[in-house]
């Protein structure tokens, strides 16, 4: 078993980008620029949106930290989004989910112009990526793929099931997988909550990609030995032995699991890293105007 080191390919990964800014920057361009938009104060998120605005301080970046309250309107989270689009410093910029449940997800993923979508999530990059156009890939599943592509793991007639579909991971994931295309070129089989007899199809499957949020979801008996199983879950669970009162937990019953897999990623330090290293990555290519002209 071979352990999948996202922490360190997404470092390796901010390295080479860091370079490329210092040279674009001695060349006499400007900073490539990311900015957030934070509400509410929710644990995981106020994380991961700290550690995009650390990776930014890494590879050279400016970035800007928008922090909205709990309650904010609707109309006032749009009219923040419509400040990002036509700020002309900023490349690209995210607004961090979940939102309040207020606020309608899709107005304010449907409100970031395209060009500026670092994530990914807008219909237009998402429908440019089903159609292999040039677009932003949202974060977490391009981070898979280039985790799979940087241990050289072959996709290629290779069986995949995608465990999960929610838009920002298992959809996507699936779909790329699927592609005609170097890293791609699986068989996929996309399940989920309405899957019936999961394991017979999780026992077949050479690669999986387990990505619904429920704790240690995935065990022994439903994997077959040498499969690669990459765990996108990150859920906090209350726990009294850590310094924080809170544990992360994958999706994978990890110690279980990891003995029959020939790679597995653990919980943290797989995929999570991994989700930042691609934004930097989709923010470089929106400093650089190469999806948008
Ligand atoms: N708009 N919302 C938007 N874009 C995203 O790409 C995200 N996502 C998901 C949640 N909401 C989003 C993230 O940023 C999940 N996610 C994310 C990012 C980073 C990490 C996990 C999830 C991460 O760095 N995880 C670390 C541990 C961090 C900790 O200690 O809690 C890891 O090693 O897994």
């Amino acid at each position: 078993m071979q352990l999948i080191d996202g922490k360190k390919i997404s470092l390796q990964l901010q390295e080479t980008i860091a370079k490329e800014v210092e040279q674009m920057v001695a060349s006499g361009a400007k900073k490539p620029h990311l900015a957030a938009i934070l509400v509410g104060n929710d644990g995981g998120s106020e994380t991961y949106v700290a550690s995009k605005i650390k990776a930014c301080e890494r590879v050279g970046f400016n970035s800007t930290l928008i922090r909205l309250p709990d309650n904010v309107t609707e109309e006032n989270l749009l009219k923040a989004v419509h400040d990002l689009n036509n700020n002309h410093d900023v490349d690209g910029f995210i607004v961090q989910l979940p939102l309040p449940r207020h606020i309608n997800e899709h107005n304010i993923i449907e409100a970031v112009k395209p060009s500026k979508d670092v994530d990914g999530f807008h219909p237009i990059n998402v429908g440019r990526m089903v159609l292999n156009l040039p677009c932003y890939v949202s974060a977490t599943p391009y981070g898979i793929v280039h985790l799979l592509s940087a241990y050289k793991i072959e996709t290629s007639g290779k069986h995949c099931v995608v465990i999960g579909r929610s838009h920002i991971v298992g959809s996507p994931m699936s779909i790329l997988l699927a592609k005609n295309t170097a890293l791609g070129n699986c068989t996929v089989t996309l399940c989920h909550s309405k899957t019936k007899d999961l394991s017979s199809h999780t026992l077949k499957a050479d690669i999986i990609i387990c990505a619904l949020g429920i704790p240690e979801f995935l065990k022994a008996d439903m994997v077959k030995e040498g499969a690669v199983v990459i765990d996108v879950g990150t859920t906090r669970v209350v726990s009294a032995e850590s310094k924080t009162g809170f544990k992360l937990k994958g999706d994978v019953k990890f110690d279980v699991v990891a003995p029959k897999c020939s790679y597995i990623t653990p919980v943290p330090g797989g995929v999570g890293p991994m989700t930042i290293a691609s934004l930097i990555q989709n923010t470089l290519l929106a400093a650089k105007k190469e999806i948008y002209k």
